[in-house]
């Protein structure tokens, strides 16, 4: 009897865990497309057709590397809608004699891989995940160290175990760990220059998916007009090396930039293929250092993309696992307004958050400063609950997975682990957003004002968002020069823009 090898949607690696001690003629690798996975949130369209679009074109390749692929689509109507009743069909039709898995990228499907072998009463070997440069119990031994979880400490400690950017005498290349004081440009004027990503064109196997995901999944967000990802190996890398050559050389001058009409600026665009396996995330990061070296790239963005990568990624990957499955229920502000109707259609009068909506529903993408400093600070200021905005951002971006996804919402935009992420909330008014934006000129609003009718509603949420927290984050040294201006404002100040917060928040019901 073989070993049966299930290949979860983010798996699509070819020489993933799962598979090294495995031999293509004594195993089954087992795919699944299944109801239960395409649901359990309401996620955006082309995020669910990019998923089972690559995972059927990961099948493809290794059929043709010389694996048995046994692959249960979606609209076979045997399909029993979970994991785990697939696994329960496939022993039926291949009597395995063991199950290999790698581990799962959640909580929720972790937790269905560890009862397997007590349900099914066969061996059942989970192997770690190796796409990761940092194991889940290098990260506790971090973390139990420390008294406080710093990325910036975690990063170095990831540039040290790789080597990247670190010169012969062990220290960091060009004399600091970090160049980010160089990565806050505002945006340039827009040019025809600008790098664009590659936009794929669907083929005949996309084509059917989008059908079959239009056709099912009519209640969740999202056009799948503008579909364009890669999903295969090839394309993903035909992406990664557009990146490397147009955009990596200015992608930290513009990290921070964002243009009216511009999804992509000079991000990377890649996320997508990192995180379901089709690209590797440490032979992308030794291209970025190579280029470095050459001379290709300044060492502002090679350094700010490496961070990225080695020290943000892998750093809320750590923090999801060692913080545990209770994590998403934390809400240290206290929270509890509802999610606003236009974070599913975008219509609003804040062009900042119609543009950072409007392209999420085109795209299924928005870069980082459009998640943390509009989406997310306009949830953070408003008080929107932290459960409901996590499920959000899980639905609408294509590269999103709870272990990735719930860290960067809750704690670092959301501010709802209390400090755990990051040491203070990413809170900001309209004027942050005016110089880091074209948005503000194309506004309704005025991003000058903090009161009456056309004043930009960020201004008095951001000032009432202080106010609304005081007892919880006035003792924050970080944010002690804020409150002091709070504080040097008349009493009759105060209370006219806690009353203009107070009408904008009961306006959005
Ligand atoms: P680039 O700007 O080109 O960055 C390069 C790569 O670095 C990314 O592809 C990604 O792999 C990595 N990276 C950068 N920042 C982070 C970060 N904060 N955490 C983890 N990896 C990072 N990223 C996801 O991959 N999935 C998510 O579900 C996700 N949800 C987010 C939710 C919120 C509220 C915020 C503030 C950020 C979220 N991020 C998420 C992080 C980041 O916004 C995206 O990784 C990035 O926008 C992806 O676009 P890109 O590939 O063009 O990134
Ligand atoms: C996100 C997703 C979707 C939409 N669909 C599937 C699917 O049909 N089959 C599958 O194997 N995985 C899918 N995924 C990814 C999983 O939900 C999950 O995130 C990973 O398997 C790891 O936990
Ligand atoms: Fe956004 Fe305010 Fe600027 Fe309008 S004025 S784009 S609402 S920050």
């Amino acid at each position: 009897p073989p070993i049966l090898i299930p290949i979860l949607g983010d798996q699509l690696t070819p020489d993933i865990s799962s598979l090294a001690e495995a031999d293509p003629g004594d195993s089954v690798l087992l795919m699944m497309e299944v109801a239960d996975e395409t649901t359990y949130v309401r996620h955006h369209k082309a995020k669910i057709a990019y998923i089972l679009s690559a995972m059927r074109h990961h099948a493809e390749r290794m059929r043709a590397l010389g694996w048995t692929v046994d692959y249960v689509r979606l609209d076979d109507p045997a399909n029993s809608g979970s994991f785990t009743g697939e696994i329960t069909r496939a022993i039926d039709r291949h009597q395995p004699r063991a199950i290999h898995v790698t581990e799962a990228g959640e909580w929720r499907v972790r937790a269905m891989l560890e009862e397997w072998e007590g349900r099914f009463a066969l061996p059942v070997m989970i192997h770690e995940d190796d796409r990761f440069l940092c194991s889940h119990a290098e990260f506790d031994t971090w973390a139990a160290a420390r008294k406080q979880l710093r990325m910036e400490f975690f990063y170095r400690d990831m540039r040290r175990k790789t080597g990247l950017l670190i010169d012969e005498e062990g220290q960091p290349e060009g004399g600091q760990w970090n160049f980010d004081a160089e990565n806050r440009k505002p945006p340039p004027q827009r040019d025809l220059l600008m790098p664009r990503p590659l936009a794929f064109k669907p083929d005949a196997i996309t084509r059917e998916v989008i059908a079959l995901v239009a056709e099912r999944f009519t209640n969740h967000i999202g056009s799948l007009d503008h579909f364009a990802f890669a999903v295969t190996h090839e394309d993903a890398q035909r992406q990664q090396a557009r990146f490397l050559d147009e955009a990596l050389p200015r992608f930290g001058d513009y990290q921070d930039a964002m243009l009216t009409g511009e999804p992509f600026l000079w991000h990377s665009i890649l996320s997508p293929y990192i995180n379901n396996g089709l690209l590797d995330p440490l032979a992308l990061v030794k291209e970025v250092e190579q280029r470095y070296q050459a001379g290709k790239v300044p060492l502002n963005a090679a350094e700010g993309f490496i961070r990225q990568i080695i020290g943000w990624r892998e750093y809320v990957r750590g923090v999801y696992w060692h913080e545990g499955p209770d994590y998403g229920s934390r809400n240290a502000l206290e929270a509890r307004r509802d999610l606003p109707g236009f974070y599913w259609t975008g219509d609003t009068d804040m062009h900042c958050m119609a543009q950072a909506i409007g392209q999420t529903i085109d795209h299924a993408y928005a870069h980082h400063i459009q998640r943390l400093m509009i989406t997310g600070n306009f949830a953070l200021l408003s008080g929107i609950e932290p459960i409901q905005v996590h499920v959000w951002y899980l639905e609408v971006y294509a590269d999103a997975y709870e272990w990735v996804e719930m860290p960067n919402t809750l704690g670092m935009a959301l501010f709802a682990d209390g400090g755990l992420l990051g040491s203070k909330p990413y809170a900001a008014g309209g004027a942050y957003i005016n110089r880091m934006s074209d948005y503000c000129r194309h506004c309704r609003y005025d991003v000058k004002q903090r009161v009456g009718e056309d004043a930009c509603p960020f201004n008095a949420l951001y000032w009432d968002f202080l106010a609304r927290n005081e007892r919880k984050l006035r003792q924050n040294p970080r944010l002690g020069m804020p409150y002091r201006n709070w504080e040097k404002m008349t009493e009759e100040d105060r209370a006219a823009i806690r009353d203009q917060a107070a009408r904008f928040l009961n306006s959005l019901g």
